[in-house]
């Protein structure tokens, strides 16, 4: 197992659209794997192949308290989402110490495969719902920051090209 290194905002490579996994097979197994080391490592709660430079549809997530319950998602797609909306605080691990209120769908069914193949669905609501809506936009090549107001988004631009200036 491998921790991967994190793709952070503003990189053009969080802005990929990750292409569908044509087979789930040994290199796939290999890859959620390296992928939930990351997550658990950085740590997160949810993590997306985009942000470590893969641009395929997979996502691994553990909302649980104890962290022992890891989740695989490989072609997620919503295939119901609720009416009633929330606000919630998001987090990101490619924008790091940046938090925005994002508005989305309360509650998702979302369908997917497993490190097997094997097709699933699960309705989503809490944390979980929050959590597979912000991976399934990576791998949109959506990040939360786009969420912010514009100027809020020049801003926080302007905040990271500094830093990286003063760091050298
Ligand atoms: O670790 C994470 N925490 C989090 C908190 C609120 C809403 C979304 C998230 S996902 C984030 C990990 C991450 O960046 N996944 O892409
Ligand atoms: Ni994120």
């Amino acid at each position: 197992m491998t921790v991967l290194d994190i793709l952070h905002f503003p990189d053009s490579r969080l802005h990929q659209v990750a292409k569908p996994v044509s087979q789930v097979d040994d290199r796939i197994r290999q890859l959620v794997s390296d992928m939930a080391e990351t997550m658990y490592a950085a740590p997160g709660i949810g993590l997306a192949a985009t942000q470590v430079n893969v641009h395929e549809r997979i996502i691994v997530i553990d909302v649980s308290e104890e962290r022992d319950e890891l989740r695989v998602f490989i072609n997620p797609e919503i295939t119901a989402s609720s009416e009633d909306c929330k606000l919630f605080e998001e987090g990101c691990l490619s924008v790091p110490g940046v938090y925005a209120e994002v508005e989305r769908p309360d509650r998702v069914s979302v369908r997917a495969l497993d490190e097997n193949g094997k097709t699933f669905v699960v309705n989503a609501d809490g944390l979980l719902s929050v959590c597979v809506q912000h991976e399934i936009d990576h791998l949109n090549g959506r990040v939360m920051v786009q969420y912010l107001s514009r100027l809020k988004q020049s801003r926080l631009r302007a905040r990271i090209a500094k830093a990286e200036r003063e760091l050298g």
